[in-house]
């Protein structure tokens, strides 16, 4: 995990044709990221899951809903969303996970992701019920999750938007021992590449749904 470069994120909520998911899963990409913010439920998580499983490269379920948990997964990342007004994403749906599946903490199969959700109209945002946060905000939540709640993942999430490029140079600067996660708003292979150039791993969304041959040049050759 600590070596992945870019990852695709597939949303179960949306439609993906069979050749779509081929061409992803077979990209070069260094995994697959199933993970939505509406309408995830353990039929469309597992339909997804079908389709991925046969290719070979490391699968993981980002963790939205309880009731949406499809075994077999390689990888099941548990979001921690810092900058939530509502401790039910904070806390409460980490517990959870652990109360249901914490068994599998001990194979390394359950990775806890601390989010900081920046863009103020993405819906993960609006979901989550998150306050707008500052650069110094955002600062604190990378020298948090570093330092003081050590967690293996920092997510930077400006989903559907890009996000500033000094700022996310500082927020690469505040993380060693964490993996920095950047996500939002990559519309072309150089963004892609200025990106890839600052943090440990880029995620890509969107634009697999709205142009699939932009998305797949994303990928670093
Ligand atoms: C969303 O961070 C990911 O959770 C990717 O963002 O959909 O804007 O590419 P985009």
């Amino acid at each position: 995990m600590k070596q992945w470069r870019h990852a695709f994120k597939l949303d179960p909520n949306k439609y993906l044709s069979e050749e779509g998911v081929r061409r992803i899963c077979e990209s070069g990409t260094d995994a697959v990221i199933v993970g939505g913010t509406d309408g995830v439920t353990f039929d469309n998580v597992w339909n997804l899951f079908e389709q991925i499983e046969p290719y070979d490269i490391p699968l993981v379920l980002e963790v939205s809903d309880m009731e949406a948990v499809v075994p077999g997964f390689d990888y099941y990342f548990v979001p921690s969303v810092l900058n939530s007004k509502d401790k039910t994403w904070v806390l409460d749906m980490q517990h959870q996970a652990m109360k249901m599946y914490g068994d599998m903490v001990e194979e390394q199969l359950i990775v806890s992701e601390g989010y900081c959700i920046v863009n103020e109209e993405a819906k993960a945002f609006q979901k989550t019920n998150c306050f707008p946060v500052t650069e110094e905000d955002i600062l604190g939540y990378a020298r948090l999750v570093e330092h003081l709640f050590p967690l293996p993942i920092f997510y930077l999430e400006y989903s559907g938007k890009m996000g500033d490029e000094t700022l996310i140079r500082k927020v690469a600067a505040e993380l060693s021992r964490t993996q920095f996660f950047y996500g939002g708003g990559i519309q072309s292979k150089e963004e892609a590449e200025k990106i890839q150039g600052i943090v440990d791993t880029m995620i890509v969304g969107n634009i697999i749904y709205e142009d699939i041959e932009t998305a797949l040049q994303t990928v670093p050759e």
